[in-house]
């Protein structure tokens, strides 16, 4: 038997596919009034509808065009939806402070938007430094915003070196191990994390959460995954 909420789901994917910011935006905001959680809609609706048009582009059968566009309908669901991910944050005391950005080079923003927002909602002071951050500039947010965790993302095999040069910086300025230093983003594996000593790596949003609380909850120096 599928899901009672298959239908809204695939209207969520082919919304991002047909790049519709208005439509995807009507679709989030009736998976409140349908009872959808709204990290499901994100990760059943349009995610893999995100991730269709990245298969497409890969086979030439989409253009940069389709998926600046792709982005823009992901970017409209999310403006409604995370505000009330964030909402369930606002009124728990500070989990930790943590440092976000894209690495050096790399603009792609939403998966790294979306680790900030589950965690603020789950009580972490989160500071986004945005998309192409140099690596000398989350070494310096660390140390003037006293972090406890700093986190990179990197979505193109060519920008994942800046993870490595964020890991040298924050060492570099004497910040560590006092403030761990996480990675992530699609191409990014766990051993990719091993081989740059980082003290951990995600494979998406929900586990970054558990990671981070983790590295909080913990003095030990082995890698962490989630
Ligand atoms: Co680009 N792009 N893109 N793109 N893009 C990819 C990444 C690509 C895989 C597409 C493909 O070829 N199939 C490919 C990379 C190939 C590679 O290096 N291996 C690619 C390419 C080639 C490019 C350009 C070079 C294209 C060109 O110009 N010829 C160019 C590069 C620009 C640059 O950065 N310098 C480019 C540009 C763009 C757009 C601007 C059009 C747009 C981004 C718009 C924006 O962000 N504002 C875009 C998009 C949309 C994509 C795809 C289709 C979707 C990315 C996305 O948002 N996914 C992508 C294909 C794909 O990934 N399927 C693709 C949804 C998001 C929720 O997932 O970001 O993976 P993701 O985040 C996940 C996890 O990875 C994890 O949690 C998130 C949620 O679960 N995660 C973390 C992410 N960060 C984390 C950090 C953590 C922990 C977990 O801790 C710190």
């Amino acid at each position: 038997m599928g899901c009672v909420h298959e239908e809204t789901f695939r209207a969520m994917r082919q919304s991002i596919i047909d790049g519709a910011p208005e439509a995807a935006a009507t679709l989030a905001q009736k998976s409140f009034v349908l009872g959808i959680a709204p990290l499901e809609a994100i990760d059943q609706g349009f995610v893999p509808g995100m991730n269709d048009v990245g298969e497409q582009f890969t086979l030439r059968t989409v253009f940069l065009p389709d998926m600046m566009a792709a982005a823009e309908a992901m970017k409209a669901a999310m403006n409604v939806l995370e505000p009330v991910l964030k909402q369930q944050g606002t009124e728990r005391p500070c989990a930790g402070k943590v440092i976000l950005g894209t690495a050096k080079g790399d603009i792609h923003e939403i998966g790294k938007t979306l680790v900030g927002t589950l965690l603020t909602a789950h009580g972490f002071q989160v500071h986004d430094l945005g998309v192409d951050v140099p690596s000398d500039h989350f070494a310096a947010a660390a140390a003037d915003l006293a972090a406890d965790i700093v986190g990179v993302s990197a979505l193109l095999t060519t920008t994942m070196r800046g993870q490595k040069a964020v890991v040298e910086a924050i060492e570099h300025a004497g910040l560590r191990p006092r403030v761990k230093v996480i990675v992530g983003g699609a191409p990014v594996t766990r051993r990719w994390a091993e081989e740059i000593r980082a003290d951990g790596y995600a494979k998406d949003a929900m586990r970054a959460v558990a990671l981070v609380q983790g590295l909080m909850g913990s003095h030990s120096d082995t890698i962490r995954v989630s």
